[in-house]
């Protein structure tokens, strides 16, 4: 009797968890996984209390005031217009995906400085990448125009993909073009984020795609990027069921499940 009764409480714990299980999978799916890091050593290393530390935390401190609501910024200790930089001037770009704004993109931020400290530390250059940010640090704004080619990175989805492959990659190469058409119309506008995302059915399955530029690319700049990113480098990804295609000035990701916030 007593041990019926004392079970209760413990299948009705059970019972909950069992509840919750299927919000706690959905869950897992929004990762903000550490992807990639490169470290720049032609610009060298910084000593503490030196000028460019000193910049670096001006430009941090600005960074991490700001709303972030468009989760992008490029920040400097220098005022705008970046003209004449003098050395050991700091700027700090951060691009958080289009579903990790604001307040995401400041836990991102703090996870992503951390990260970069201890894998490139004291370097006054350097990049990192997580899902949901890239942050990226510099003595010189790359900014305002130039696509950044440095640092491309192809990462697989370990899985290996299953079924008619031929049908796979047609589909997905047109799905990316949609996307790619998508997102680069929106380079000519003035404001807003360099961000798409999108479904579609491929036989029975659901393949999930997002592409983003950094806002610091206009006009063609977009597509110019995400075009060599994602189709002029094929065998990545190829025979896969998911792919991430890094770079420092645009990326985008496709996986047979959802990965995004909704
Ligand atoms: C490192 O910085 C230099 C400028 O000092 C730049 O020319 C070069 O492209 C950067 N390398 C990488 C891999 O980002
Ligand atoms: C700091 O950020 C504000 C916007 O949040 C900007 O107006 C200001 O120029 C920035 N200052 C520096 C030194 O970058
Ligand atoms: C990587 C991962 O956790 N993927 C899972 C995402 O969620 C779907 C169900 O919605 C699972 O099938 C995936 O395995």
């Amino acid at each position: 009797m007593y041990s019926i009764f004392g079970s209760v409480p413990i299948l009705a714990a059970v019972a909950i968890q069992l509840l919750l299980l299927p919000s706690v999978v959905l869950s897992l799916n929004i990762t903000n996984e550490y992807l990639h890091h490169a470290c720049n050593n032609t610009q060298g290393k910084y000593k503490p209390w030196s000028v460019f530390e000193k910049n670096l935390d001006i430009a941090l401190k600005n960074i991490s005031a700001s709303s972030l609501r468009n989760g992008y910024a490029l920040v400097s200790n220098m005022n705008r217009p970046y003209k004449n930089i003098p050395p050991d001037t700091a700027f700090v770009m951060l691009q958080c995906r289009g579903d990790s704004y604001g307040s995401m993109c400041h836990s991102c931020l703090a996870t992503a400085l951390s990260g970069l400290r201890k894998k490139c530390p004291r370097n006054k250059a350097g990049t990192i990448w997580y899902d949901q940010c890239t942050l990226d640090i510099s003595t010189y704004s790359a900014g305002d125009t130039r696509i950044l080619y440095d640092n491309y990175l192809c990462m697989e989805n370990p899985k290996d993909l299953s079924g008619d492959k031929e049908m796979f990659d047609k589909k997905k190469t047109a799905f990316t073009k949609e996307l790619l058409s998508e997102v680069s119309k929106l380079g000519y506008d003035s404001k807003g984020p360099l961000y798409a995302t999108g479904d579609t059915m491929i036989g029975t399955k659901k393949l999930y795609g997002m592409m983003q530029c950094t806002d610091e690319l206009y006009e063609n700049g977009c597509y110019v990027c995400l075009q060599w990113l994602t189709l002029y480098h094929p065998f990545c990804g190829d025979g896969k069921q998911g792919v991430r295609y890094l770079g420092r000035s645009c990326n985008a990701r496709f996986e047979l499940y959802p990965f995004l916030r909704t």
